[in-house]
């Protein structure tokens, strides 16, 4: 079924925050309420986007200054925006999408301290006016989100960060919902996993209008 009015949904958290496992219950959430969607990640979700980044996460090269990550990221969003998001939003699909520009805000400019008038610059040149609809933001604390991608096994280049780093990210996630409490919906991802679903399906559903809870 076709909804009339598509939803961009992203979802965004520090490294073991749970966006991939809650991603997964929100996809049921939205089969169960009959919605036409596809998922997709950043950076990545098209074959010259995911080549993107292969680049940016390899830890094995020489790291990319700070402006070159930032310029990959956007890179690979214009590239995701043109071929994958905007025709899936054109067809009626909802679109549930792994991390987004909130990231680059959280990662590059609060992490890496660039200015967040640039990140503001790129995001006009490549989005427009487009925003995600609904944001989820999934929070634990730094020691709590790294032992669980430690877990996961290898670490990408940017999960290799220091706590310092995935702190200052977290911070910039809070700033980022303090300033769009319409669209943000904040989650403490610290619970267990079906704690937190249930927590996210409460908010959704009502905001949604949705009645059926995957079963
Ligand atoms: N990036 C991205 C930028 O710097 N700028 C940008 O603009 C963009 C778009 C790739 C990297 O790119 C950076 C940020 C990232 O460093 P990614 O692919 O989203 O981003 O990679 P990660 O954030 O590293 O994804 P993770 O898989 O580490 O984190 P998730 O998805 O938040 O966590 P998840 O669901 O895989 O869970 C991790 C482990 O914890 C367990 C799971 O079973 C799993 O084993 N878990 C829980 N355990 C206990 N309780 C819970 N509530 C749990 N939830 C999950």
């Amino acid at each position: 079924m076709k909804s009339p009015t598509p939803q961009f949904i992203s979802l965004e958290g520090i490294e073991g925050a749970g966006k991939s496992t809650q991603k997964k219950a929100l996809c049921e959430l939205l089969l169960a309420n009959g919605i036409a969607f596809i998922e997709t990640r950043e950076p990545g979700g098209t074959p010259h986007a995911e080549a993107i980044r292969s680049l940016l996460l390899d830890h094995t090269l020489e790291a990319p200054a700070a402006k070159t990550e930032l310029l990959l990221m956007f890179a690979a969003r214009a590239q995701h925006l043109e071929m994958r998001i905007l025709p899936a939003l054109a067809d009626g699909l909802w679109v549930v999408c792994d991390r987004f520009t909130d990231a680059t805000y959280a990662y590059q400019g609060k992490g890496r301290a660039l200015p967040l008038e640039w990140i503001a610059t790129l995001e006009t040149l490549v989005q427009g006016d487009l925003r995600p609809d609904t944001t989820l933001i999934f929070d634990v604390p730094v020691d709590v989100g790294l032992e669980r991608a430690g877990k996961r096994g290898d670490l990408d280049r940017i999960e290799l960060e220091d706590w310092a780093f995935f702190d200052r990210v977290r911070r910039g996630y809070r700033a980022i919902a303090e300033a769009n409490d319409r669209r943000v919906l904040w989650f403490d991802a610290s619970q267990d996993m079906e704690s937190v679903t249930d927590a996210m399906y409460k908010k959704l559903m009502s905001r949604w209008g949705f009645s059926c809870r995957p079963n």
